[in-house]
Formats: C-alpha cells, sequence, structure tokens
C-alpha cells in the first residue's frame, strides 16, 4: 500500500507576516539569541532582536537571488568602492519588505515603541559624502531593478568621525558603531583571502633561457576576512551582497597585541593586519598621501579579486570569459590598483600572456570619476608604490609602454601631449596617476553629470580622450527615492498616493502626474500643512539638541553638504551678514522671516573648512542673540551631519542651497534629495544642477552666477577681487564686519587671514558671485510672500525630478557599460 504523501505548500517568500506572529518571533529571538525575556532586555535587545527577525525573512530571499543568478550563469555586477555611506538599514530593509506596519504593531504589543528603538540604530557611516553615498544609493537600486551584483568594500571599525561642536569649534570623535554588534552582517571566517605587501618580484625562467614567469615574493602578509550585509530591493525584489573585508593576521596568536594601536600615521608603519581595516579616511577632495591609505586601496582590490575570479572558475572553468560574466566597476580612482593587480593574477598565477590579460582587463573594468579637483586626483610617490606593491609598479610599467605606443603611433600627439597621457607623472616627484591607469584599463570612464562629463573631455583627460574617444560617456546620478522619498517623508508620500495613486512607489517618474495638482489650491495647502509638519519636527529637535528657538512659519534655507571652500558655505554665510546688516538698517521694510541651517563636516586637517564651520557658529552666536533682528533672522548649524540627519533636514526644506563655483561640483545629490521633498533650489550652473533646471524649468529655481566658462575667463584674465569688493557696498561691509572681529570679539584677528583670501585671490569667486547671490536671495524673498505661488513651484519640483532616481542612473550603467539586464 502507498501512502499518500500531503504535499508541501509552499511557503511565502516571507512567511506568515502578521504583527502575532512576528510579535511570536521577535520574542523567540530575545530568548534564544540573546538570551534574555522580555523583563530583563534592554530597547538595543529589543532592536536586535527584530533585526534579526526581520533578516531571518530576508535570508532565504538572499540564497535564491545568489542561486538563481548562479543557475542562469547571469552576468554580475561588481561595485568596488572605498567607501559605502549607508546609514541606518532597519527603515530601508523594513519598508522594502513590506513588513513597516507589521512591525510596528508587533513591537507596540510588546509595549516597544518603534521610532524609540530605530533611533537606537548606529548610522553606518562608511564614507565621507556624495561619492559613498552614492555607492550606497546604487547598492538600493541595483536590488531593486534586479541586478545580480556585489559591492565591496571595507568593514571600517570607524568610520565617518563623530562630529561636537565645542565653542563653535568642530571637535573629531571616533565613532564606534560596533559598539553593540551588528546584526546585519554575517561573518565569513571561511571567505578569507591572503593579502601580501612589499618584498621583491623573481623571475622564473624557462630551460631554453627564455622568461616564463614572475613571482612576487611578499614580505608582509595578511587575511581578509568577509563579512556580508543583505541588500534589499523595492518590495523584496532581490536581495544582493555588500561584502565588506576585515583584515586580520595569518597567525591568529598575534591578535593579543593588535589593540593598541590608535593613530593613523604610528600604524601605518606597522604591520598590524587590522590597521588595514580600523579607519576610514575622513578627507574628501582633500590630499590624505599616507601609506595606510594605498595598503587599504590594494587590501580590497585583491581581496575582491581573488573572491571574483574564485567564483568564475568555480563556475565556468577558466577566466578566458571574465568579461562576459563579471563587470567590475571602479567608485573613482580608490581601487584602480585592481587594474594591475587582474593583470597580475591573469599573468602570474593563471598563466596568461599579457596581450590576453590586457584584452581580459579592460573588457572586465568600468570607471566613474568623481572629482575634476586636482588636489584630489589620486597618485602615489613612484618610490612608495614600488616599495609595498613591486610587481605591480612592473606591470604598471608595462601597461603605460602599450599606451604610450598606441598614442605615438597615431602619430597625432606631441611630447608634451604624451606626457601628460603617460601612467607616469615624470616633472617633479615621479608618481604614479590613479586616474590614468584607471581610464588605460577600462572600456568605459564616466563622469556623474553631463557638465562635468565635458569637462572631463575638456581638461583632465583631455589627451587620453584624444586618444580614446569612444571611452567617455555621462551617467548623471541619482538617489533612491525608496529612502529619500518614502522612508524620509512619508507626509509627503501619503499626500502623492491619496492625489495620484500608488504607482509612483514603483515607477518614481510616475510622480509626475502631481504636477496637475500645483494649480489645486486644496492639495496646495495639504503640502503646506506636510512641509510644516517636518519643519516642526526639524524645530523641535533644534530646540532640544542646541536650544534655538526657531519658527516653523519662517523660510528654512538649507545647506547641509561637507564643509569644503568650493562649495562656498562662505558665500551663503556672508550673504546671512549682509541680510543681517540690511535688517537692522532698514527696519521699516518687510523682511520675510528666515532660517538658514547649515549642516557638515570638515576633514581634521583642512584648516579653512574648520574655521568656516567656526565662523558659521559664531555668526549664529551673534544674530541670534541681537534683540534688533526680532527674530527674522536666525542661524543654526546642525552638528554632526550624517545619512540620519539628512533624513530629517531634507523633507523641512524650503530653499536648497547648491552654490558650488560653477564647473567645481562634479554633480551633487542632495540637490535633487531637496527637490523631491519640495524645496527649490537657489544655485549655480554646476554639476547636475544643470539637470535639475531642465527638469522643473526656469520658473521652479534660482539660478545665479558665473557659468563654467565665465570663471574660467576671469581666473585668466586677471580677476581683481579686491575691486568687486570695493564696488559691492553690502558685500564689503560685510566682509570688514567679520575681518575686524564683529563675530570673533574674543579674538578680533580670526577671521582676517580668512577674509584676506578674498580680496587677495578669491580663487571660489565668493566676490565675483555675491551680488547675484544677493540679488537671487531676494528674489526668494518675492516668492516666499506669494505664499500659493511658492508651494506651486515647490510642487513642480517635486512632480519633475523623478528622473534623478537612482533607478534611472543604474538601468544606464547596466545598458550602456555593464551590458547586463535591467
Ligand atoms: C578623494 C579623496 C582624496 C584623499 C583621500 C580621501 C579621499 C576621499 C574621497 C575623495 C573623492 C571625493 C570625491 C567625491 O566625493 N565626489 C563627489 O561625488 C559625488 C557622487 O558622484 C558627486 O555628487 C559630488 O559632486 C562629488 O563632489
Amino acid at each position: 500500500m502507498t501512502r499518500a504523501v500531503t504535499p508541501k505548500i509552499p511557503e511565502p517568500p516571507l512567511g506568515d507576516t502578521s504583527p502575532e506572529a512576528l510579535a511570536a518571533e521577535i520574542l523567540s529571538a530575545l530568548k534564544y539569541r540573546l538570551g534574555k525575556d522580555a523583563t530583563v532586555a534592554t530597547d538595543y535587545d529589543w532592536l536586535t532582536a527584530s533585526i534579526k527577525v526581520v533578516r531571518d525573512r530576508i535570508v532565504d530571499e538572499w540564497i535564491s537571488s545568489t542561486k538563481e543568478a548562479y543557475d542562469q550563469s547571469a552576468k554580475r555586477v561588481y561595485y568596488l568602492s572605498l567607501e559605502f555611506l549607508i546609514g541606518r538599514l532597519m527603515r530601508d530593509a523594513f519598508s522594502n519588505l513590506g513588513l513597516m506596519d507589521a512591525m510596528r504593531q508587533a513591537l507596540a504589543s510588546l509595549g516597544v515603541e518603534f521610532d524609540v528603538i530605530a533611533r537606537l540604530e548606529p548610522d553606518a557611516a562608511l564614507g565621507n559624502g556624495g561619492l559613498g553615498r552614492l555607492a550606497a544609493c546604487f547598492m538600493e537600486s541595483m536590488a531593486t531593478v534586479d541586478i545580480p551584483a556585489h559591492g565591496y568594500g571595507i568593514r571600517y571599525a570607524n568610520g565617518m568621525f563623530r562630529q561636537e561642536i565645542h565653542d563653535g569649534w568642530q571637535v573629531e570623535l571616533p565613532e564606534t558603531w560596533l559598539e553593540h554588534g551588528n546584526p546585519w552582517e554575517f561573518e565569513r571566517r571561511e571567505r578569507a583571502f591572503e593579502v601580501g605587501f612589499g618584498g621583491s618580484v623573481e623571475s622564473i625562467t624557462a630551460p631554453d633561457g627564455r622568461l616564463e614567469r614572475h613571482v612576487w615574493k611578499p614580505t608582509d602578509r595578511v587575511l581578509a576576512v568577509a563579512y556580508d550585509t543583505p541588500v534589499v530591493g523595492w518590495r523584496g525584489a532581490r536581495v544582493n551582497t555588500l561584502r565588506l573585508w576585515s583584515g586580520m593576521p595569518l597567525d591568529p596568536i598575534l591578535l593579543d597585541r593588535f589593540n593598541a594601536g590608535d593613530h593613523i600615521g604610528a600604524l601605518a608603519e606597522s604591520n598590524k593586519a587590522d590597521a588595514l581595516s580600523r579607519v576610514l579616511y575622513p578627507a574628501d577632495s582633500h590630499k590624505e598621501g599616507q601609506e595606510l591609505r594605498l595598503r587599504q586601496e590594494y587590501f580590497f582590490s585583491t581581496a575582491s579579486l581573488q573572491d571574483i575570479l574564485q567564483r568564475h572558475i568555480s563556475k565556468y572553468g577558466d577566466l578566458i570569459s571574465l568579461p562576459d560574466k563579471a563587470a567590475i566597476h571602479l567608485n573613482d580612482t580608490h581601487p584602480a590598483v585592481a587594474v594591475p593587480e587582474l593583470m597580475r593574477l591573469l599573468m602570474d598565477v593563471h598563466g596568461m600572456d599579457f596581450d590576453t590579460s590586457w584584452d581580459i582587463t579592460r573588457r572586465t573594468f568600468a570607471y566613474t570619476n568623481h572629482t575634476l579637483l586636482p588636489e584630489a586626483l589620486e597618485s602615489w610617490p613612484v618610490p612608495l608604490f614600488e616599495r609595498l606593491l613591486p610587481r605591480h609598479m612592473q606591470i604598471v610599467y608595462a601597461i603605460n609602454a602599450e599606451v604610450l605606443l598606441e598614442a605615438r603611433a597615431t602619430g597625432r600627439f606631441n611630447g608634451e601631449q604624451i606626457s601628460r597621457i603617460s601612467l607616469i607623472q615624470e616633472n617633479g616627484e615621479r608618481r604614479v596617476r590613479m586616474g590614468n591607469l584607471a581610464f588605460a584599463g577600462s572600456h568605459s570612464v564616466n563622469g556623474v553629470s553631463a557638465l562635468h562629463t565635458e569637462l572631463m573631455k575638456e581638461t583632465v583627460f583631455a589627451d587620453l580622450h584624444s586618444l580614446y574617444p569612444d571611452r567617455i560617456n555621462n551617467k548623471t546620478n541619482g538617489i533612491t527615492p525608496r529612502r529619500w522619498l518614502i522612508q524620509c517623508n512619508p507626509g509627503l508620500t501619503g499626500l502623492a498616493r491619496e492625489a495620484i495613486g500608488d504607482r509612483f512607489l514603483d515607477d518614481i517618474e510616475a510622480i509626475r502626474e502631481l504636477d496637475g495638482f500645483a494649480g489645486d489650491a486644496a492639495f496646495r495647502d495639504k503640502f503646506a500643512a506636510v512641509k510644516r509638519a517636518n519643519k516642526v519636527r526639524l524645530s523641535n529637535l533644534v530646540a532640544e539638541r542646541l536650544g534655538i528657538k526657531v519658527d516653523p512659519s519662517a523660510l528654512f534655507d538649507i545647506q547641509i553638504k561637507r564643509i569644503h571652500e568650493y562649495k562656498r558655505q562662505l558665500l551663503n554665510i556672508i550673504e546671512a551678514v549682509a541680510l543681517y546688516d540690511q535688517i537692522r538698517s532698514h527696519p521699516e521694510r518687510e523682511w520675510m522671516p528666515r532660517v538658514k541651517f547649515f549642516g557638515g563636516k570638515a576633514a581634521p586637517s583642512y584648516h579653512n573648512a574648520k574655521l568656516i564651520i567656526k565662523l558659521a557658529n559664531d555668526v549664529a552666536r551673534v544674530i541670534n542673540s541681537d534683540p534688533s533682528v526680532r527674530g527674522l533672522l536666525k542661524v543654526v548649524f546642525v552638528p554632526n551631519y550624517n545619512v540620519s540627519v539628512a533624513e530629517i533636514l531634507m523633507p523641512a526644506a524650503d530653499l536648497s542651497e547648491q552654490i558650488s563655483t560653477a564647473g567645481m561640483e562634479a554633480s551633487g545629490t542632495g540637490n535633487m534629495k531637496f527637490a523631491l521633498n519640495g524645496a527649490l533650489t537657489i544655485g549655480t550652473l554646476d554639476g547636475a544642477n544643470v539637470e535639475i533646471k531642465e527638469h522643473v524649468g526656469d520658473d521652479n529655481i534660482f539660478i545665479f552666477g558665473l557659468t563654467t566658462e565665465e570663471v574660467a575667463q576671469r581666473r585668466n584674465s586677471s580677476y581683481q577681487p579686491a575691486a568687486v569688493i570695493d564696488g559691492s557696498p553690502e558685500l564689503k561691509q560685510a566682509v570688514a564686519a567679520i575681518s575686524s572681529g564683529v563675530f570673533s570679539p574674543d579674538d578680533p584677528a580670526r577671521y582676517r587671514e580668512l577674509m584676506d583670501g578674498l580680496y587677495q585671490h578669491d580663487w571660489f569667486m565668493v566676490a565675483a558671485d555675491f551680488d547675484s547671490y544677493a540679488a537671487a536671495q531676494r528674489q526668494v524673498d518675492t516668492v516666499w510672500r506669494d505664499s500659493p505661488d511658492w508651494y506651486a513651484r515647490a510642487i513642480r519640483n517635486v512632480a519633475r525630478v523623478g528622473w534623478f532616481s537612482s533607478d534611472r542612473t543604474i538601468r544606464q550603467y547596466a545598458k550602456e557599460i555593464w551590458n547586463v539586464p535591467a
């Protein structure tokens, strides 16, 4: 007799998602994973248990996403980035899986408030700014548009520093985000690769005297161990992997000796393995040429490549098909050493010849450039490169010979041009140019906005572009609408759903349908109410944390980004000072109340950036406490700007400050986040502002200042800032006030040099753009006064910037660079 087998009913991918079931699982996680019960659980325990419950649900889809890609022999994308500025993951994962409401209820039934534990989750701040945040948006979008992708980076024990403001000055403190463990990650002890440094290269010759191959014999060796974090796409579409490497000594007994180190410089000289993954270099577009940085770059590049090659070989047997099955993306030049490393692995380990290896390498890599600032273009002194990576130095020379041969063969380049194409900078100290190396080793080189891409062709890469005219292409940046609208602005999301339905949740460009509501008075009122609620939330936070009272009905004018002279926070502060002066000298005029918010970190070694932070705080103190201002102007510096702080500031903004010197901001992505949340932009024709203007329309953005060409012209034709300053009474007055110590009575000379810099060279054209900026600000006031008109413009901004979604950007990368379906 045969027994009837009850067919197994397949579980829905997420299992039972009722609040009751989730509550039971949370209790069980608390008990069996943390060894606690509800009576003794701390808020951190509830957080950890909740994450574990949701992570469990993710694992099935994760395994199946990975397996499916394997079974279908799908081409995979490998995104190599030294930075992933992720922020918190809980809201992201819960919301993308559609578990937000159920988890909220489940926790409430256990007496736990979701928002309270959500605030305890530390930000994963493994990045400095735009470049790192872009990598995080890309990871989420790749999972959303269903691309099998792996991010590769470093699991820094200390990510971006925590900024405190002491007496107006930035103080940097280490951020220990792993203090309470990281419930998202899976440690993969077995996924470990050896990484070598230093030593020498041996040439092996065949019996007939022919050179057979090179063998690198490194002296220092460490292990790179993988830690995996699942990345969930929208509606759980796919779960990809972010694999971060951690340094470990080859010999585990050494571990005890590793706990003492503290300072980057001291650690760099030692061969302590965990130094490699201890700190993120806290510099953004600012030179920090340290040996440890190059070690970090090689460490994560080789570990990632070894991992990729091992996966490829286990599936396909050999490496000839690598370019058909793997697209390896270099996020800036930080992983550019992967180019000679792949060459080394192909030639020295897998026995291929140079030509085949070079062909495979170039067809596999693609490179994105994120900045044209000369001081941020990476290059390494040849002696350092040679000492740490002697075999790679040889390979770089060999690649260079190949490239220069090709260039000379065209007969189109003179000596000067050839020297600019060279991977080695020869004048002065000899250095390896990482940009040229990445360019030469890739089949695609892209910029991050239309303007930036054109400037790449005309400036840094002009000669390489002439040699390889098909290589440079544009991929305008984007942001993930899940984090930057749906999660951070539930009020606006709800309002949009009411008005146009849910389609925009899956296809953000459908938010365009809101455009028709700009003329609808009832909708505008609701929109204004949502904005106000977001401003109230920010006001409460500022009152609580900084003791500053701001009026939510004032115009919220916000500039948040890394502090850098080219981003021109100084222009904004000087305008605040000028406005302060105007308000006091013309009390009869009808001033529109405004709050100027600033936020951002300065590189610890960047003197002027730190001074600008102090100035913002000094100006804030004076203006905020002056009764003659009658509350019409307030200045607030929000400390420790990070992803989570941005999530509160973006939805509360009326005005977005994007005021970099034209030609200097590669793209900007904050500009997109603000517009999507209903702020109007005041900005220069720089980076993606140009394209934002095209999308929102000239009437819905405030453009001012010199164009890129005009900046270049001025710089070339003896720009005289002193004459400009003397010719602008408002500017002159403001500069004089700052310079003479009005805002720094305790140290009147504090800003003398900073202001003298404006008089003497003003490289960033603060003076040249001041009058135009101030006029644009008064235009802002005029529009703000007509509130219905303002909100109509704000609604049009929301409706028209769906294109700046990282889903769109990623689809373009997929189609035009990686050749993968999306
Ligand atoms: C450079 C350096 C050089 C010294 C060591 C540390 C370090 C770290 C990062 C960088 C590169 C900074 C480049 C960067 O973040 N660029 C930004 O990229 C954004 C995304 O494409 C873009 O929106 C911003 O305009 C651009 O400034």
